[in-house]
């Protein structure tokens, strides 16, 4: 007992020293965007996943740790933060292993190799670099296999395009069995991991391969992810499990993407969750369970969002098809902002589904300043534009409907340190997810 008072004090002093000093660098750079860590900050917190699932009609509230009681202070949020992403993992979109072994690669001024290997497998792929004009280094967005994107406004920017193709680390068209890619040959063919997160995988190994470049091309603490339709779900599971993602920009997500998993059942014409989960093996194989009854998920994706928190976020969303789930769209992005505001970042995400052109994936006039305005804040630094919640009146959810939780005020700076890395000897060993 002693020993377990000690190791909490000294935790509770490490946690409060640390929230003091962000405190302090937040006051001094006002509004600035926090800055960008390690993949997953909450790694070393210890999670205890529920043995049983309980249904709930109302989205789960982000606030609530897994022992009942919420969170009081923006520090905590780290350790809550794990808890989601592990519950994500199990439920939703399978295991993310941790960063392989071994990664290495080249940064070029025209392309991007990774190699990996662990427990005796490797495997290997690349992305094509587009660079703007200018010396560099650069920042650079990860451009899901080109679709949709509006890379000329990157570029011309002066911000990096990194083609990423996601079909050459998960393919598509394979059965749930015999998935192969990149990710499968490291992981094994029956791996349970759906393709967004072995996608979202080999991206975080890119990053890997940014960071031990040096820097001298691209830089390691100034990279984006964008990506349309499918490649949208990609980029938003991209973003929400590499903490190394400073700006995270889904387009058209649709079903298994950004919409609340529980409204797609209810939105006339919205591409059914069993239809998501079949069609191609995008989610993990576990959300089977979940495809007739999502109210018995323990998260939805409005907490999805809030794993992108506080870093930059700016969704688009088509709300002329029907198939897109705009409207569950739209209730994931209120739900997360509400964790954003919590964390004092409310002015960091975006979302924005008024426009005309109904065409899917469509590059469109009404999105190129917000995106402009992102890039310059996230990216490249040189501006601070306030996030914008622009919600089309043709597909607009109300938070209202789906939340029986209130908004807490959070005392403390943004959450930016990792918790004490030796847990007391008392407490529960970190579940696998
Ligand atoms: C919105 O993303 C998907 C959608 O889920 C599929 O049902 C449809 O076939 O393709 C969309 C897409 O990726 O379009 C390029």
């Amino acid at each position: 007992i002693r020993w377990r008072v000690i190791a909490l004090a000294i935790a509770a002093l490490t946690v409060a020293g640390a929230a003091t000093v962000v405190a302090r660098t937040t006051t001094a750079e006002a509004a600035a965007p926090a800055p960008i860590g390690v993949e997953d900050e909450g790694a070393s917190c210890p999670v205890s996943l529920p043995g049983s699932l309980t249904s709930n009609a109302k989205l789960p509230d982000p606030f609530k740790k897994l022992d009942g009681t919420r969170i009081s202070t923006q520090s905590e949020w780290t350790c809550r933060r794990e808890e989601i992403e592990q519950l994500a993992e199990k439920y939703v979109y399978g295991t993310k292993p941790a960063k392989p072994a071994s990664v290495t690669g080249t940064v070029s001024r025209t392309g991007i190799t990774v190699n990996v290997s662990d427990n005796g497998r490797s495997a290997s792929f690349s992305a094509s670099v587009s660079l703007p004009s200018g010396t560099g280094p650069f920042p650079a967005v990860v451009v899901f296999a080109g679709l949709g994107a509006d890379t000329s406004t990157i570029q011309g920017a002066g911000v990096a395009v990194i083609n990423y193709n996601p079909l050459s680390v998960g393919a598509e068209g394979t059965p749930r069995t015999n998935k192969q890619g990149a990710f499968y040959t490291l992981y094994g063919s029956s791996s349970s991991t759906g393709l967004l997160m072995a996608w979202a995988w080999g991206v975080s190994r890119i990053i890997d391969v940014i960071q031990q470049s040096g820097g001298s091309i691209l830089k390691a603490d100034a990279l984006g992810v964008t990506g349309c339709s499918r490649y949208g779900k990609g980029a938003f599971v991209t973003g929400a499990f590499d903490e190394r993602i400073a700006l995270t920009m889904p387009i058209e997500s649709g079903s298994g993407g950004a919409p609340i998993f529980r409204g797609i059942p209810g939105e006339s014409g919205s591409q059914p969750l069993s239809s998501a989960y079949s069609e191609q093996p995008w989610l993990g194989d576990a959300f089977s369970s979940f495809t007739g009854n999502p109210n018995t998920l323990p998260v939805d994706t409005h907490e999805m969002v809030a794993m992108v928190a506080p870093r930059g976020l700016f969704m688009m969303e088509n709300p002329h098809i029907d198939w897109l789930a705009a409207k569950s769209g739209s209730v994931a992005a209120l739900g997360g902002a509400e964790v954003y505001k919590a964390l004092g970042a409310g002015d960091n995400i975006s979302y924005w589904s008024d426009i005309q052109d109904g065409t899917h994936c469509a590059v469109r006039p009404e999105w190129k300043t917000p995106l402009q305005q992102n890039l310059q804040k996230f990216l490249l630094r040189t501006g601070n534009a306030a996030g914008v919640i622009r919600v089309s009146s043709l597909k607009s959810g109300n938070l209202a409907d789906w939340r029986d939780w209130t908004t807490p005020t959070l005392t403390g700076g943004t959450p930016t340190s990792a918790p004490p890395t030796s847990a007391p000897p008392t407490s529960a060993p970190p579940t696998s997810a």
